[in-house]
């Protein structure tokens, strides 16, 4: 990759000194054999205080909504396999790197250990080779939903957008609070692809470089649009995570509202009703939904998000030559389908839990310090 500072990278795109293929896209090589269909993201659970695995990173043809895909997957998978552990628990990844390029393991938002072989994303390993993650969870750990991906400097937006992510969840407390046990669960890793006619994962231009890459096809556990069902009366316990590396998604379920029981800090105090949940990339949110709607079909929507962008530029962006679709705000302007909410069936009506996870109030301030932020280029 090569390394040039942000206003030389400025003035080298003004003058088409730099083309996208100069930038190159290491990983569009190497293609496997296909195979037809995606298969569904596997469980692995501990068992006797272990969660053991062999991890696989590499390229492979993958099902992407009924077209061929060549994307980045641990394990040939799509999302990666979903880990699940508990507190106290030894984690052992037995990781080989099958990319073309160095790549790493990051599991996101665990309280472990950041040197070693364990949540460690100095690490460093090469194509071909071979490392074994190990760590224990600490006795303490709060439950909740987290996530792995890569974390290998200078190439962690090029390898999660290619497709490598998988949920971690440490089972615990908020797992045993009865209505939540009493909820149906459903885990959404949202991912967004952008594909060439190829198939093959787009290169990022200039602008996506600079400002993130966004994807136009949008993914829920692999898939356009699945269908989940709720009964009638029933809880749905959504345990969300963006493992898009910078879509935004602001969600909203037509007819229902959210009650956040998790975030990226883990369990709340208590149930808190929103109309809309917005997830930043790597962001994680748990919600119930109450099937307390006429039974039908209810759209999960992602709405358009304004993430800022180099409105200096203006819309015209002649100078890069390139449209709307090349700027870093979303080129997202509608509304679109996630997932179709199905009432199926009916149980007698499930209460909302009143108390989660005792939340410790921060004390009042004792000092208070002043930072200015300038920004240039
Ligand atoms: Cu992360």
């Amino acid at each position: 990759m090569l390394k040039i500072n942000r206003r030389k990278f400025i003035i080298l795109t003004a003058a088409s000194a730099v083309t996208t293929s100069a930038v190159g896209w290491a990983i569009a090589q190497n293609k496997k054999t296909p195979f037809n269909s995606q298969t569904s993201s596997k469980l692995h659970k501990s068992a006797n205080g272990l969660l053991e695995l062999d991890l696989e990173a590499s390229l492979n043809s993958l099902n992407l909504g009924g077209k061929q895909a060549y994307l980045l997957s641990y394990n040939g998978q799509v999302p990666a396999p979903r880990l699940e552990a508990k507190p106290g628990d030894t984690v052992r990844i037995r990781f080989t790197n099958n990319l073309s390029q160095p790549t790493n393991l990051h599991y996101h938002g665990l309280h472990v250990s950041p040197a070693g072989n364990a949540d460690n994303p100095l690490l460093n390993i090469p194509p071909k080779e071979r490392l074994i993650y190990e760590f224990t969870i600490p006795k303490n750990h709060p439950s909740g939903t987290f996530w792995y991906h890569p974390h290998h400097h200078g190439m962690v937006a090029e390898q999660v957008f290619g497709g490598l992510a998988g949920l971690l969840i440490i089972r615990g407390e908020l797992d045993e609070i009865p209505e939540i046990k009493a909820a149906k669960e459903e885990f959404l890793v949202l991912q967004d692809f952008g594909l060439d006619g190829n198939g093959n994962i787009q290169p990022p231009n200039h602008m996506t470089m600079m400002m993130g890459r966004e994807g136009q096809i949008l993914t829920v556990n692999g898939q356009i649009n699945p269908n989940l069902s709720i009964a009638k009366g029933g809880l749905l316990r959504l345990r969300i995570v963006n493992a898009s590396p910078s879509r935004f998604y602001r969600l909203a379920l037509e007819n229902h509202p959210f009650y956040l029981i998790a975030t990226d800090g883990g369990g709340l105090d208590t149930p808190v009703e929103l109309k809309e949940l917005l997830l930043s990339p790597g962001e994680r949110a748990e919600v119930l939904v109450r099937g307390e709607r006429e039974p039908s079909q209810y759209r999960l929507w992602n709405l358009p998000y304004d993430r800022g962008g180099m409105g200096m530029m203006g819309d015209g962006m002649g100078m890069m030559g390139g449209g709307m679709g090349m700027m870093g705000n979303s080129s997202q302007r509608n509304p679109q389908v996630l997932v179709t909410v199905t009432y199926q069936g009916s149980v007698s009506r499930l209460p909302l839990p009143q108390k989660l996870i005792p939340v410790e109030t921060l004390p009042e301030p004792k000092a208070v310090r002043g930072f200015e932020l300038s920004m240039d280029m």
